[in-house]
Parts: C-alpha cells; structure tokens; sequence
C-alpha cells in the first residue's frame, strides 16, 4: 500500500504528523510509551532468558551468545524469536499499542514477519554495523518496519539504534564484500554515498520505542557502558507484501496476521532488491554474520561455497536437533 493510502486511513495510535514524519525521515522515537506492568512483565521475561543462558557454552537456536559468555558472566547477544518462547512477547508484539502503530504505519492489514531481543551487554556489547533491513528479507513491495521497545534506559553511551533520515528513500546497497560472501553490512565505498553525519541516536528511557523503514540505514555502536542495553525488535509488513525468498527462522507466528484481512493481490514495487544467500538450512545472526565468525555464512544445504566454514560448522549447521522446528533459528 502507498504512503498515501496509508495516510488516508484514519490513525489508531500515532497522529498524522508523526505519520508523515515517518514517511519522510524512516523512524520514528516515541519517548517512555511503555510503564507500569506490561513493561515490567517485558522486562522479568528477558531477565529469565539471561538466567537460562547460564547453563550454555555454545550458541543454539534461541540463544545467540557473545564470545567470553560464562554461567558466572554471561554475555547474550540475542534471544531469537522471542515470541515463540514466551507468551508475553507474542502479547506485546500482537495486542499492544505497537500493533496500532504498525497499523498506522502500514495500513489496516498486517502482517507479523519476526522478532528478537538484542541484549548489547554492558562493557562492549557489539556493534551492529550499518546495514539496511529488507535485503535480509526481501518483499514484493517496500512496506515492511521494525519496532524496536528499550527495556532499560539507554543513553547515548550504550550504543542506541542510530539511524540516516530519508535513506529509505534512497538506494538499497550491496551486503556483500568483494568475495560475494553475505557480510551484512554495507562496505566503506558505498557508505560514502550515505549521509552517516545526519546519523539522529535514538536514545530513551525504559519504555521508549523505536520504529524504522526496513529500507533505512541503521546500525549502532558497542555498548561502552557499565549497563546493558537490551531492545526488543518486532518487524512487520503489510499484508500485501510477501516475502519472496524463504523465512530462515521458522517460528508459528511468522507470517501472522495480526490486523485486518489477508491480500487477494500481491503489490509489487517495480525497484529491484537485493537477495540475500538461501538461509533455509541454517543461519546464525547479523551479529555472527557482521563479525565474521566461524560458521556465521553457512547457506543452504550444499551451498559450502562461501568461505568461513569449518567442518564441525558444516555438522552444526546440517545436524542440530530442532533444524527446521518452531522458531529454532538464530537469524539476523
Ligand atoms: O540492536 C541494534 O542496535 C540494531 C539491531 C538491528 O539493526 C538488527 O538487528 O537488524
């Protein structure tokens, strides 16, 4: 559906000036939305996942950990899908108010398309380089926006979202390096051509949410703080848009209406988009990915062609129990 259409709907939640300004700038920062009980739930339910974390020496398909994770120290870099592990996420990303800004945002009918809660832990928590959303997961049209939710105050030292107003408007950049291995990110030359000194930080409170263009270009710094700075992701689309490649984190809710009705027709945007490698048979995260971690660009099935891997990635990747079940992949 066209910003237009969009705009011509009647808001739920946001007002019409924040909508064009959405559709102007690609983000939004909405200050201390969340308090009271459902923030806290939010926040008791990613405390848990740390405690569960203890017990793993290696990552797996729900928990994404930074090297030097220990049970007496541990360092998570994300919970996966987290509404396909604890009913209070899947509450929140369906039934809250974020629901009525997707809504507002996208038109009457969306789509669920994934979640995950990066922790960016305290003392240098990793960055996330400059990337754009949809060439991971690339649509029929452009309609697709991620919300993101701070479940602690997060100041500018702690590695906030930082994000280029009105890049969604511009090109969508090549995520691979010169080797034509899925790196992530964009690469120094073409960062030349994005304007990273209009970079707007969006720090807030506890409660404050973000929202982004899958088309921006976002990313954030290692968290240089004593404090963690954990920020709870739900991506979206309309339901017009579908995905054209294969969902590498399969998880119940993917895919799930959450407003109005399914599409009868597809809407295509006519400006090509990058794909991403086939992640089908395994993926691991931005993060793993963006570090270039062992293992971190296994493919599909058969595609051991791109570098980093080794021979107990290949087994990890083709092996692990749980390979295609419910919400069990690590993803970007
Ligand atoms: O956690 C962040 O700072 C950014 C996250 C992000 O851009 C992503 O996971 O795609």
């Amino acid at each position: 559906m066209q910003a237009e259409r969009v705009l011509a709907e009647a808001p739920k939640f946001l007002s019409q000036q924040q909508r064009e300004d959405y559709f102007e700038n690609g983000y939004l920062l909405l200050e201390g939305l969340f308090s009271g009980e459902r923030l806290e739930r939010l926040q008791a339910v990613a405390a848990e996942f740390v405690e569960r974390s203890r017990g793993l020496t290696v990552s797996d398909g729900t928990f994404d950990l930074e090297p030097g994770h220990s049970a007496v120290e541990p360092r998570l870099r994300r919970l996966t899908q987290p509404v396909g592990h604890h009913p209070a996420f899947w509450d929140y990303a369906s039934s809250s108010p974020i629901a009525d800004i997707a809504e507002d945002l996208l038109g009457p009918d969306v789509k669920f398309h994934h979640s995950k809660l990066n922790y960016k832990w305290a003392d240098g928590g990793e960055e996330v380089k400059w990337h754009q959303d949809i060439p991971f997961y690339p649509h029929t049209n452009y309609n697709v926006l991620a919300i993101g939710l701070y479940l602690a105050d997060v100041d500018d030292e702690m590695g906030p979202m930082g994000v280029v107003p009105g890049s969604q408007r511009g090109e969508i950049f090549n995520h691979y390096n010169d080797r034509d291995q899925w790196v992530g990110a964009l690469d120094d030359k073409d960062l030349g051509r994005v304007a990273l000194e209009k970079t707007v930080w969006l720090a807030g409170r506890a409660g404050s949410v973000t929202v982004h263009h899958a088309r921006i270009v976002h990313g954030s710094v290692p968290n240089r703080s004593a404090r963690g700075r954990p920020l709870l992701i739900n991506a979206y689309s309309s339901a017009d848009a579908l995905t054209i490649t294969p969902h590498p984190a399969p998880c119940r809710y993917n895919g799930h209406l959450i407003r109005g009705r399914p599409a009868r027709w597809a809407e295509f945007d006519s400006e090509p988009c990058l794909i991403p490698p086939d992640w089908s048979g395994g993926y691991t995260s931005i993060f793993a990915l963006q570090q270039e971690e062992g293992g971190a660009n296994v493919a599909a099935d058969g595609d051991w062609g791109r570098g980093f891997l080794t021979t107990s990635d290949l087994v990890r990747a083709t092996m692990s129990p749980g390979r295609r079940t419910a919400c069990s992949k690590p993803w970007f």
